[in-house]
């Protein structure tokens, strides 16, 4: 008798989608996109080809950080709808055969959260251990030197009750402590409510983070070589960057609160899709045991590099190598700067965008969209004046501000770009999108992005990718490729047209990135065999015949 095989859970051969709420669809005339709109725009994703749609933060908030500052976890904000909006929601979703995953933010809650208002009361209220307090320094200053993410000290002084509360973000953003099992319990029963409204899981918002070394000792300078692939931006020039981060983030402990919440989603089929920040795949393995960890994690390092074939060789081949099946490869998010834009902007950094896309598609994990990624948006200048990012606002540093990825869709080429309504001023300026980056206009166009991207996707979907391992097959130069059983995914990602050597036999195409139709790759659909030549930014897609 040979044993059942284990069932692949329903991620497996998944692709995902970031909406980013505030900017997908508005559909209310405020402004500012809500559940309805995005229940309105499903077809869209359905049609598109993603199967996971992962919904920025929709729950009570006083909007500080946009939402991740959270003041009632099961209550929904009403600038985004209602509860019924997200039940209505997702039963749209699941008509169309796509899944749900919300945005939970467990490391942080808003300062308005009633927990965080009683913690205020007094040092004797029963939430004041929710959260993380001490005493100041012996000079009178903060308790440690830790520093905020969004810069400044990461520490806040409480006039009434006299001591520091610990901020990783805005002092807005005060951390919960995870070391009080009572915030366990809370988390418990928050992801239940949610489950059973239906939902399929979650994304957490900074995973690696939730722990802090009891003691808090200080954190020492950077002590780090620089790296060669790192794109060297504003990130990271700021507080941040500056320090090594043992004692705040990433501690031994972390990973039984995912432990406890395997459990909790298990009976539910539900998926735990963890923001772990750290380009370490070493360091990011711990959280991902098969067996009790998350389930997924996305990796960040391809936000952060230079586009060149050594560095994307480097990103890929490092976390495979550590982390086979549960990575979401990700390029983009509405943290950074959008892909087309880091990768040289315009169609050079929209092709080599869609060439890493390419790349990502046979790899084993889960790849995601952010929102506008398929139709190769570029960011936009949003203006000082109509900043909105609290890091830019509150910290003056506009060049680290998040607004130029967060603008809103282009759905059609017209007044209010089927966003909003024509007329009203969106919450961040549209900027100067033309008719050719709008959905309507690249839907109906064979050779645009957004058709690329959409067969891209369906070639996932139909090739073999069951074969456990991939075998690298570049050499050098300019073009990494890989071959996954019976396909192989090729991209150039240097300047020049470079060629390669394909393994034995003949090789048909099934997705060419410069084609602009159907079928109509560089060697049409006939067998290629031998050595493959590719064009700069060029990718492919290949099955072996027979
Ligand atoms: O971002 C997390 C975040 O900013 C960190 O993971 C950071 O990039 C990293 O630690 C630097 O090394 C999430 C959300 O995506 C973002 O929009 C929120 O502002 C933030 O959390 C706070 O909730």
């Amino acid at each position: 008798m040979t044993a059942s095989p284990v069932p692949l859970p329903w991620w497996a051969d998944a692709v995902g989608y970031e909406v980013y709420l505030r900017s997908f669809a508005d559909s209310d005339g405020d402004g500012i996109g809500d559940l309805r709109g995005l229940r309105e725009r499903l077809d869209y994703l359905a049609w598109l080809g993603v199967d996971i749609v992962w919904v920025t933060p929709f729950f009570a908030s006083p909007m500080h950080d946009h939402g991740y500052d959270v003041a009632d976890y099961t209550g929904v904000e009403p600038l985004f709808g209602s509860a019924e909006d997200v039940d209505a929601l997702v039963a749209r979703a699941h008509e169309l055969g796509l899944r749900v995953i919300v945005d939970l933010v467990p490391n942080h809650s808003s300062s308005e959260h009633p927990w965080f208002r009683q913690a205020r009361a007094s040092r004797d209220n029963p939430c004041r251990d929710y959260y993380i307090w001490r005493d100041g320094a012996p000079d009178g200053g903060p308790p440690n030197n830790w520093v905020s993410v969004f810069g400044g000290p990461a520490w806040t002084f409480d006039d009434a009750t006299g001591q520091w509360w610990l901020h990783l973000f805005l002092p807005e953003q005060p951390d919960l402590n995870w070391a009080n099992e009572a915030v366990r319990a809370e988390f418990d029963e928050i992801l239940r409510f949610w489950l059973r409204r239906g939902v399929d899981g979650f994304r957490i918002d900074v995973a690696h983070a939730l722990v802090k070394h009891p003691d808090l000792p200080d954190i020492p300078e950077a002590a780090r070589p620089a790296d060669p692939h790192d794109i060297g931006d504003a990130v990271s020039r700021s507080d941040w960057e500056r320090y090594d981060h043992p004692y705040d983030v990433d501690q031994e402990g972390v990973t039984e609160i995912y432990r406890r919440w395997r459990e909790v989603v298990e009976p539910f089929g539900g998926l735990l899709l963890g923001e772990v920040y750290l380009h370490d795949p070493a360091r990011l393995a711990r959280y991902l045991n098969p067996q009790d960890g998350l389930h997924l994690s996305f990796w960040f390092k391809p936000l952060h590099i230079r586009w060149s074939p050594e560095a994307i060789r480097e990103v890929l081949r490092s976390a495979v190598a550590e982390v086979p099946e549960h990575l979401a490869w990700v390029q983009g998010s509405h943290d950074r700067s959008r892909a087309a834009t880091r990768f040289g902007g315009g169609d050079l950094g929209r092709g080599r965008s869609l060439a890493l896309a390419t790349l990502f598609m046979g790899l084993p994990g889960v790849p995601f969209l952010y929102m506008g990624e398929e139709l190769g948006l570029d960011d936009v200048a949003v203006p000082p004046e109509r900043s909105q990012d609290p890091i830019a606002v509150r910290h003056r540093a506009p060049e680290r501000a998040r607004d130029n990825c967060r603008t809103p869709m282009p759905w059609e080429p017209v007044p209010g770009h089927g966003f909003t309504a024509a007329g009203v001023e969106p919450w961040l300026p549209f900027g100067d999108r033309r008719p050719q980056d709008t959905v309507s206009v690249q839907r109906d166009d064979p050779s645009s992005w957004l058709s690329r991207w959409r067969r891209l996707i369906a070639v996932r979907k139909s090739c073999d990718l069951g074969a456990p391992g991939i075998d690298w097959v570049d050499r050098d130069g300019g073009i990494v490729a890989y071959r996954r059983g019976r396909t192989v995914f090729a991209a150039n990602c240097g300047d020049a047209s470079a060629t390669f050597a394909l393994p034995a036999g003949g090789w048909r195409p099934l997705f060419d990135s410069a084609a602009p139709a159907m079928d109509g790759s560089a060697g049409g659909d006939r067998a290629v065999t031998g050595r493959l030549a590719l064009d700069a930014a060029q990718a492919v897609i290949l099955q072996h015949e027979g």
